[in-house]
């Protein structure tokens, strides 16, 4: 599967790394030998543009576990099409909901069948598992609801997990690492959608910009949201529309369009949009 970091080259130059992302990418390359999986954490909206190809490549051929993590807020009927697409290019994939915990039975399984591929390690260790993913992906969660409790620290906004952390899970050792961004910072649309979704900051994609992005992508694929959310009227900038809806004035009655854009990416992000998916499988690149 193509993935847009790579188009326009340089991901994985550690010297734009913060550090201590470069640190965990250092990590997870050392400790890669000495673990049994390696379980990806993606965004179910953008499951390309959340897709890392430095540690995509990094990993490649550990067995591995895609995990398209925030489930809830994709729309379900992509999701099944994204897990389809994985299925056909030969990669274990399940979609979880780690807020209500759909999908975890699933993982559990799939995990447990990834470890059980493994020869050599019954009863003489636990197996290990290192989960690896973008900034505010969902990693740390995923481990709690494996680990069946609130070992590792979680929060919503990129960059909670600051070093590696081993914790001992139900019938793992599972290794929690911080969120690694892409290095290139190349792609400015992959950007912009990982910065709707809020895996990346605002220190990297302004809001204004991931508002603008959000707007655009709602009038092209969802424009019967924007009228009925919003009032929108077809021909006139979704912005403005939410503006006016929400009362973002300006002195003088002109629309407060920074404002707009964060209610609006408020919105999407906490689910009040309802379940949409930014990128689908068909799609020649990321969110077109
Ligand atoms: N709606 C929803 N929210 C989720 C899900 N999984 C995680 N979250 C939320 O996403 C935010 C990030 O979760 P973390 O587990 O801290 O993410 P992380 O990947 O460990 O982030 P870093 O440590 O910053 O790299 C938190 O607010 C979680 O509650 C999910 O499946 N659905
Ligand atoms: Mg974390």
């Amino acid at each position: 599967m193509r993935n847009d970091h790579e188009t326009e080259g340089g991901a994985g130059r550690p010297g734009l790394l913060r550090g201590h992302m470069a640190r965990a990418l250092r990590v997870a390359r050392r400790l890669l030998r000495a673990v049994d999986a390696v379980v990806e954490v993606l965004d179910a909206r953008a499951p390309r543009a959340s897709r890392y190809p430095a540690l995509a490549r990094m990993v490649a051929g550990r067995p591995r576990l895609l995990v398209l993590a925030k489930e809830d807020l994709a729309d379900p009927v992509v999701t099944r099409a994204w897990l389809e697409a994985l299925a056909a290019a030969g990669e274990r994939a399940v979609a979880v909901d780690l807020r209500e915990g759909g999908g975890l039975a699933r993982l559990r399984r799939e995990l447990g069948a990834l470890l059980a591929e493994r020869q050599g390690l019954r009863a003489r260790r636990l197996p290990r598992v290192m989960v690896v993913g973008l900034p505010n992906t969902g990693k740390s969660t995923l481990l709690n609801r494996l680990a069946g409790r609130g070992a590792a620290r979680t929060g919503a906004r990129p960059g909670i997990t600051r070093g590696e952390q081993w914790i001992r899970g139900d019938g793992y050792e599972l290794l929690d690492l911080p969120g690694v961004l892409p290095a290139a910072l190349g792609n400015r649309r992959v950007l912009g959608l990982l910065a709707v979704c809020e895996l990346v900051g605002p220190e990297v994609v302004p809001e204004e910009e991931a508002a603008r992005l959000l707007a655009e992508w709602l009038e092209a694929h969802a424009p019967a949201l924007l009228e009925e959310r919003y009032g929108w009227q077809p021909g006139e900038p979704p912005l403005e529309a939410v503006a006016r809806r929400r009362g973002a004035l300006l002195p003088g009655g002109l629309p407060d369009l920074e404002r707009a854009g964060r209610t609006l990416l408020a919105d999407f992000r906490r689910g009040r949009l309802g379940r949409l998916s930014l990128e689908a499988p068909e799609d020649a690149g990321p969110g077109s």
